[in-house]
Parts: C-alpha cells; structure tokens; sequence
C-alpha cells in the first residue's frame, strides 16, 4: 500500500467492515441459480423414500400389508415401526425430554402421522409404493381442544406414558399433561391483586401457525458400509447437533458421521428439530446400501413439521388508577399436539416465556404454564419465535392496551410511564432475567415524532366522530407496539440442549498473503452469513471483507457449535469471531514488534495493521504480518497465523424496539388497509444496516401474515383445513405492506463489539402492533379484545358482533 495516496477514509471504505451497507456475497451466487441446496445433492444409484401417512387424527393400527406395494415396479423396501424396532428406533427422543414416535407404533395421533416409509428407484415409483401400502385403522375419539386436554373423560392420547407420573419439570396433573411450569413469586403477587385499584382480565390467545420455508424440510443419507461412515446432507439449522444426536442413537462413532447443511432456502426454526424422515432415511440406506433421499412436499411440511405457537394466554394486570403497574399474573395453556417436541434449551419447557413482563418495571409477577397433548402435529417453537419470545410480547402488549383502555389512558402514555428507566440497567426482571442495556424511552419518543403520533391520534379522533354521524363506513387503528427481546442463547449455565452446552464458536485462519478462511458453528439460511460474519473480521483485523472467505455448515470442517435459531448467531457466534480475532491480532501484533524492532507495547492499530506511537510512517499492514507469520516469524515463535475461539456468553441481550402500524378497516367488508408501518429496532452495534433491514422487512411481512390471517386450524374431527397455501395465507408482494424502518443504538455491555440480536426481533414486535392495530380500530365500539388473525372475515364479524352492521 501506498502511504501516500491513500487516505485513511479510502483504507477503511476499503475494508468493508462493520457499519458498512455490503452487498450480500452469497446472492451473487443465489440470484443466479447457483445455490447447492439437499436436493441439488445427487449421487450414483441414489433411492428415494416417501411416507405412508395416516387419514385419521386418532386411530389404532389393525394391520399394514405391503405386498402389494413391494410389487410396484421400483419399490425396493417398506418400512413399519415393526422393522425400526429391530434397531430400536421406532422411537426416537425429542429435545425437550419426552419421545416421539419414528413410525406409528400401534396407533396414530394425528393427521398426516408418518406410518410406513417405501424406498424406491425415483419419486414417482415411491409415490406409487405408498398408494399401494393397505393400512387398517380403527377411529378412535379425537381431542382437538387444549381446553378439554384435561377432562376426566379425555381419551388418553399417550398410552405408552399415561402412568408416568413424572414429566419432565414435575408431576403431571393427567394422562393428557406434559409439564406445568411456574416462575415467580405467587403470594407477593396474590397480594398485589387484593391490593390494586384497577385490575384488567382476559384470555389472549395466540393461535397456531407454521414457519413454512420455501425450501421444505430434506436430506440424503449415505452409508458407507466398507468405511463404517454416515453422511448426511441436510437442511438443519444444527449440523452439530444432529451429529451428536446421531451418534448417541446409533451408536456410530461420532467421527464416522459427517453432517452437511449445504444452502438452505429459509429455514425461521422449522429446521432445528429432528423428523422421522431423516432417521428413515439413515436407518433405509443402511440397510440397501445405497444413498436415500427424502424430500417432503407443502402439504407434508405444513401439517407434519414443526409448528409455531399455539399459546392461550390468560393475561391478568394489576395498577393504580393513575396507571403504574403493580403486578402480572400469567397463565398459559400450551397446546404441543401429540409429541412434546418443543426445541426449547433443556431447562425451559416455556422458552423464555418468562420474557412477559416486556418492557415495564413490574414490582411482581407471576408465571404458571401448562402443556398439553392434543391430536395435533407436534413442535411448537419454530417462527422467528425467540423461544416463545413472540407470545410473551403479544402477551404483555396486548395486555397494556387492554389496561390503557380501561384506565381511558394512551397507550404510549401507559407505557412511558412503566418502562424501566435507562439508569435502572442492568435491570432484573420480576420473573428473573437481568436486562443487560436498553433506552426505552428515546426509542418510543423517536416513534412518536417520526410518525407524528398526537397528528394521527387527532386524526382517528375526527374519524370516529364523522363514524358516529354515519359520514363514513371505516374505522381507524393505531397499533402500539414496544418489544423487549432475549436472545443469544447461552450462557452454558443454564442453557443446554440434551445436556449439550449452548456456546458458540469460530476459527480464522489467515494465509501468506493475507486473505483467510473462518469457519463457524452457526448455519445461515438466509440471513447472509458470509456477508456480515467477513464485516466483523475485516474490522478486528483490518483484512478487506472481500478476502475473508465464511464457511459454515459441514461438521468436519467447523468447529463445533450450537447452530442458528433464537437470534443467537451474533449474540453468541458473533462473539466469538471478535474473540478468534482478537487472539489473532495478538500474534499479529508481536510479530509487527519483532517486524519493526519495538516492544509491542509500542505499537497503536490503525485500521489496517500496526504503527509505532509517536512515528506514523513506521508501519506494518495485517498483509505484510501474514507473509511474515509463515516465512519469517520472530525466533522462537511457531509460523502460521490462526486461531480458535469457543465463546460461551455471560448473559443474553436484550434487543428492542418501538413498532407502530395505522391500520383502516370498512367495517361492512371486513377488509383492512394497512396505511403505514413504523419500525424503530434497537439491536445495539449494527453490523451491516442493510442486512438488518433485509431482516426487519422478512420479519414484519411474516408478523403481517401471522397477525392477518395466516394459521394452521383443525376442524372438530381434527382435519387440517388449512394444509397448503390455497388456505394458508402466504403474503407475496401484492398484498404486503410498505415497511418504514429505524434506529437507535444501545450497545451491549458484555458482548465483544456490543451487538444484539436482529432476526426474530421484527416477528416479536411487527404481530402485537398489527393486532393492537384492529382492536384499536374497533375499542371504541366497545370491544376490548377481538382473537387474531384478522382476517377480512373475522373483522366483518367482529363489526357484526359489536352491532355496527346488520
Ligand atoms: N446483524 C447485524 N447487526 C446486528 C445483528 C444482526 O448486522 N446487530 C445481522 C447478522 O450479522 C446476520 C443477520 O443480521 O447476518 C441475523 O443475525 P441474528 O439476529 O444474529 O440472527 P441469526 O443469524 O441467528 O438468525 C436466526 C434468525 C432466526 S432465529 C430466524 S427464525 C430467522 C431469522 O434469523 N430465520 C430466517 N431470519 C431469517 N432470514 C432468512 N432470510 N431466512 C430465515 O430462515
Ligand atoms: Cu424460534 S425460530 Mo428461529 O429460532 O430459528
């Protein structure tokens, strides 16, 4: 480099590091049809498998006759519970403690159940197997409703555990009973009740939807029987995590188990759980021998993959009469269909529900949930989620407002007089967590004068009076929306999952010439990974994001980590790339002394490499240091110029934000218009602003789809009605609203670079807004809480239901 020409702006410019709006690198490869995704994956005589699944919600199984499909011409092998008990995997254990089962063993308990896997030459022959597999069922009685979960004469939906006395966080209440779950102190918060002047009660529900990934849930497994060695192609969130969960079952040693997650193509937390049809597939090519591939289609993955929420809210807040609150009592019922398979950290069979004292100095509080089964798909935390972050946000938003409403108070006003104040951080929280940073009221002023919060107020005060003199037919809504997050699962202290420690990890290797390679235990699936991971390198070390190549996803190659889901990538693994870097620097930087004939401590940074204090023209670029850390390295020192890092976080970060959506709704047709969305994020250091954008506008147009219409229902018999996306809303740019996004900053105080956070956050905050929104719009009729999603239809009747339209 020539010190001369070139400015100090144009070496930093050139490094494309944090702060910087970088192009996504992967999309060069995206845009072009040049992404390697599972069923990109072909390999010579490869099999496909295709599941035999079950009409019936509940039933038992009389019979399974596979002649017949054993004679479709192709069809090499059909799989029953009867064949996986051989090698004991007709069970399979979930990550939050209970077992799931691999294929219907004596019964099904929901619809689309995985019953016999048929392993064919191709797809078509597979499909034909299938159609050909003759099951005897005989229906038993369906339990659809979490509220019935429980009655005495609930039909027992798991009769292999309804002795089991203990679940896993306690006695169980009913043969139909997972877990009850409790946090906080009870009496302390009783009292608070008997004591409070206003006191607000209702039943938030929040109801049952799917991530849906455009690329659906797949693999290819490939046994080696010379070598002993597995390998599986994957679209998983954890590559890690499978390999160790794979070996315990298999008892394949871990090192002959070679986990790929090649591209994924959206992943929002429905690829973080195991599903039968990879132990299928593993369990079909070693037994022929040759590689098997399983790819789910919509309607699979809709109705039989991890589904989101499904939490009925039973929200209770205690205040004065001039508004402060005093305490809040939660109850929830969780609905996790027929296997608990909640991919919650072991210790948390809520998640981290006991987020749901949101943004507000709550002096007590009180957390009781309960799970239950039901003749529904299993999973339960999946979607942007934040492990249950989603519903404890609607929770306590939709509360304040009901609160607000019956104080005849704003709803900002509400909130700015509760929110934990900026001096009170780090902040514990009623119900146990310590806040490390936050500025709650700069974000919401910020809000309110971008938006001009008293206009529109003003506005949909006008509007209401010309209503009430029939001048107009449409109601207006502001939705108020303030989030508090935890993310960057964690601390390995009380974070795990099946007793693995939640750390992270990243290892830099720079070369002669100086560019380099880092590899991590997180896997994007569309949050450009290799875009922002580079930005933090070319900081800390001053090499050109351009010449940091990311790699991610292959467990031989990365060193071992916990994967991406929760947000944790750049709390926890983003960490650990400052940290890999730093140790990195460190060598760097005695090779420089030794280069430049000081002590180290002589030495400042300066963007790009190391100068003597004081003499600026003496000076070492990171290019000039990695052609001497291999060629010509101090005495005594060993070359080569690389490091690793496993960072496991002190705590999690709490990223928030301020959302407000203006919403218009014809109250004779139900139907909305979403006049404008404000979203102000607060997720402490930003990497890369445009990358966060990109991940604020996926997040609210899924908080959208969630809030206005988007949901998997079973009717009474326990038929999924809405099993594809003829009925499952599915936004595409139509119908999506236009996004206003903002900013602040409030770094975290324990991470390395001080970063939070982003990627669940828009989810966590956009859905309370929309839904504030509409029941903003219609309060003034007299409603205080209308159930989402919104849809045209539910709005039509909810105007119905409050007498506006005949
Ligand atoms: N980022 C940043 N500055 C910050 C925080 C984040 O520039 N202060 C950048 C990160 O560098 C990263 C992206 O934003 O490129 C998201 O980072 P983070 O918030 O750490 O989230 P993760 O990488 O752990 O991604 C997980 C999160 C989750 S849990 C779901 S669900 C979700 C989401 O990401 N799934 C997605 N966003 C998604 N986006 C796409 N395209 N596809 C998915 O499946
Ligand atoms: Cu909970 S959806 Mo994301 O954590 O993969």
């Amino acid at each position: 480099m020539n010190e001369m020409t070139v400015t100090r702006e144009e070496r930093e410019a050139k490094l494309e590091g944090m702060g910087c709006k970088r192009k996504r690198v992967e999309d060069i490869r995206f845009t072009q049809g040049k992404g390697n995704y599972v069923d990109d994956v072909k390999l010579p005589g490869m099999l496909h498998g295709d599941f035999v699944r079950s009409p019936h919600p509940h039933a038992r199984i009389k019979s399974i006759d596979k002649d017949k499909a054993l004679k479709v011409p192709g069809v090499l092998a059909v799989l029953t519970a009867e064949d996986l008990k051989s090698v004991n995997l007709a069970w399979m254990p979930t990550l939050a403690g209970d077992v799931q089962m691999v294929l219907a063993d004596d019964k099904v308990l929901f619809q689309n159940q995985e019953v016999a896997f048929v392993v064919a030459t191709d797809r078509y022959a597979a499909d034909d197997g299938i159609n050909a597999v003759e099951v005897e069922y005989e229906a038993l009685p369906v339990l659809i409703d979490p509220f019935h979960s429980m009655d005495p004469d609930a039909p027992v939906l798991r009769e292999d555990i309804k002795d089991k006395k203990d679940g896993a966080h306690g006695p169980r209440k009913h043969p139909n009973h997972i877990f009850e779950w409790t946090v906080g102190d009870k009496d302390l918060t009783d009292a608070a009740f008997r004591k409070a002047e206003v006191t607000i009660k209702e039943l938030i529900s929040y109801h049952r939807t799917h991530p849906s990934p455009l690329e659906t849930c797949q693999c290819v497994c490939s046994f080696d029987k010379v070598k002993g060695e597995l390998t599986i192609w994957g679209t998983f969130q954890a590559p890690h995590v499978i390999r160790t969960v794979v070996a315990l079952i298999s008892k394949i040693p871990e090192h002959k188990i070679h986990v790929i997650s090649p591209d994924i193509g959206g992943g929002f937390g429905n690829k973080v759980g195991a599903y039968p049809g990879y132990i299928c597939s593993a369990v079909a090519s070693i037994v022929t021998g040759k590689p098997v591939k399983w790819v789910e289609d919509r309607i699979e993955n809709l109705t039989s993959t991890s589904f989101a929420r499904d939490y009925h809210m039973t929200t209770e807040i205690a205040a004065t009469k001039e508004g402060m609150v005093t305490g809040l009592r939660v109850h929830v019922l969780a609905d996790h269909g027929a296997f608990d398979a909640c991919a919650d950290p072991s210790k948390w069979p809520a998640g981290f529900f006991n987020i749901v004292t949101g943004s507000y100095d709550f002096p007590t509080a009180h957390l009781a949930v309960d799970g239950v089964y039901t003749n529904k798909a299993p999973g339960g935390v999946a979607y942007r989620c934040s492990f249950r972050v989603t519903e404890a946000a609607y929770c306590i938003e939709r509360g304040m407002n009901i609160l607000a409403q019956k104080l005849g108070m704003d709803p900002v006003e509400l909130r700015l007089k509760n929110f934990i104040r900026p001096e009170q951080f780090p902040y514990h929280s009623a119900l146990g967590w310590e806040y490390d940073s936050g500025d709650y009221h700069t974000a919401i002023k910020k809000m309110m004068e971008t938006v001009d919060y008293a206009g529109l107020r003003r506005e949909q005060a006008e509007k209401r009076d010309a209503f009430k003199r029939g001048e107009t037919r449409e109601i207006m809504g502001l939705g108020v929306s303030f989030f508090t997050e935890i993310v960057g699962a964690g601390p390995s202290k009380n974070c795990d999952i099946l007793g693995i420690a939640m750390f992270d990890s990243c290892e830099i290797r720079l070369h002669p010439t100086g560019a380099g390679i880092a590899r991590m235990g997180t896997k994007s699936q569309g949050q450009g990974h290799e875009t922002t991971w580079a930005q933090i390198i070319a900081t800390e070390l001053g090499i050109p994001a351009d010449d940091i190549m990311i790699e991610e996803g292959n467990t031989d190659t990365a060193p071992y980590g916990l994967g991406t889901y929760g947000s944790r990538s750049t709390p926890v693994a983003g960490a650990a790339i400052a940290m890999a870097a730093r140790k990195v620097k460190a060598k760097a930087q005695m090779i420089a002394a030794y280069m430049l004939e000081v002590h180290e401590d002589d030495l400042e940074w300066d963007i790009d490499g190391f100068r003597v204090k004081g003499l600026p023209e003496r000076f070492k670029s990171m290019k000039d240091i990695c052609w001497a850390a291999y060629n010509a390295p101090p005495p005594g020192m060993e070359p080569g110029l690389e490091a690793v890092s496993y960072y496991d976080p002190p705590n999690m970060t709490y990223p928030f934000g301020a959302y407000l959506c203006v919403m218009d709704i014809d109250v004779d047709t139900g139907v909305y218009k979403v006049r404008r969305f404000y979203a102000l994020d607060d997720c402490g250091t930003r990497i890369n602003p445009m990358i966060i954008e990109g991940q604020v506008h996926g997040g609210l147009t899924e908080a959208f789809a969630i809030a206005m219409g988007q949901e998997i229902r079973y009717d009474n018999d326990g038929n999924v009605v809405t099993g594809s996306f003829m009925d499952f809303f599915m936004p595409t740019a139509v119908e999506t609203p236009h996004w206003e996004t903002d900013f602040t900053v409030t770094p975290s105080p324990h991470h390395p670079i001080g970063a939070k956070g982003v990627g669940e956050s828009p989810n966590v905050g956009g859905v309370p807004a929309f839904s504030n929104a509409v029941n903003d719009a219609f309060s003034f009729l007299g409603s205080t809480h209308i159930q989402m999603p919104h849809d045209f239809w539910r709005n039509w009747q909810a105007a119905k239901n409050l007498g506006v339209i005949a």
